[in-house]
């Protein structure tokens, strides 16, 4: 298991694998202890993650309301603990898990990741969390699943945003079994070593780098293992813009905008965008899509 994750960032990244081992081991440790994490040796090694400010002010969190600022100022409403995860479908183990009996049975990883925004900008962000693959490992997912289904809460007490039929609510996002098993797909539970914060999607919210950020759904309160591709949020809203997989594509437009370049949140006004890689720049996915045409399955 240790070794099971190669390191996968960029070139210009060069976490050594012993180091990375050290990592995960010292991570399981601090998670047991209940201790977030917050300097890494590996942050000053390539990829500089944007700020814990840009990170928590710059937000798309639409249970809260559409603006970027609206998830910093709104989600605290957001009762984050207790907090259970309701694990149903084609699974050995159906139930509700509590997030408190959950966690500490993962092992909590950081993983430096780029995040791309389908509206063009972008960030790198210093996860904390666990491989999805470990979750459906424990809870056994039957023969048959070929998709994971996620949902994000649904307070309308709490979110004032759902009052508005912006999107179909519950959030709902999904991916297939294999994405879901990939050893880069995360739930994380936090950022730069402190839980998640509100607006990020507390308490635990999907990561899928290779993917547009939309299909990160926030604060999952529910997991389904199915047999049928599921319905997901922005699809439902507007299928010929937001495609099912939603793998980063440079040559693949959104009907209103170019996906070529990205702007990095951060970078200042007069930064230079920058060009968009394919699969975010995490070509290790690329064997998951054979056969498949992108444009169409885009
Ligand atoms: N429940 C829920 N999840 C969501 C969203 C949302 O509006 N509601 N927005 C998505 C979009 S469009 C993006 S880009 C990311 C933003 O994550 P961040 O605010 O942590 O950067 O969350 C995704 N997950
Ligand atoms: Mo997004």
């Amino acid at each position: 298991m240790a070794n099971r994750w190669r390191n996968t960032l960029t070139s210009d990244d060069v976490t050594p694998e012993a180091m990375f081992v050290n990592r995960r081991q010292m991570m399981a440790g601090a998670a047991a202890l209940g201790l977030g994490l917050t300097a890494s040796p590996l942050r000053a090694a390539g990829l500089e993650p944007n700020s814990f400010e840009d990170i928590t002010s710059y937000n798309n969190y639409y249970e809260f309301g559409t603006g970027k600022d609206d998830p910093a100022r709104y989600a605290d409403q957001l009762t984050t603990d207790p907090w259970t995860i309701k694990i149903d479908g084609l699974v050995e183990k159906p139930g509700d898990y509590a997030l408190s009996d959950l966690v500490p049975q993962m092992t909590i990883e950081e993983r430096i990741y780029r995040f791309r925004c389908v509206e063009a900008w972008s960030m790198v962000v210093p996860w904390n969390g666990f491989e999805l693959a470990d979750l459906l490992e424990l809870v056994g997912v039957k023969s048959g699943a070929k998709y994971v289904a996620f949902e994000t809460v649904l307070r309308p007490e709490e979110m004032p945003g759902t009052r508005f039929p912006v999107l179909d609510w519950p959030y709902r996002e999904g991916l297939r079994l294999d994405e879901a098993r990939h050893p880069l797909t995360l739930l994380a539970t936090g950022i730069y070593g402190k839980p998640m914060p509100n607006q990020n999607g507390a308490p635990i919210r999907l990561v899928v780098p290779w993917k547009y950020g939309f299909k990160y759904a926030k604060s999952i309160s529910r997991i389904t293992l199915t047999d049928q591709e599921p319905p997901t949020s922005w699809n439902m809203a507007n299928a010929r813009e937001y495609g099912f997989y939603s793998n980063v594509n440079p040559e693949v437009a959104h009907p209103r905008w170019s996906q070529a370049t990205e702007r990095r949140i951060g970078g200042g006004l007069f930064a230079k965008r920058e060009p968009t890689l394919m699969f975010n720049g995490y070509d290790e996915v690329a064997s998951l899509y054979q056969g498949m045409d992108l444009r169409k399955n885009f």
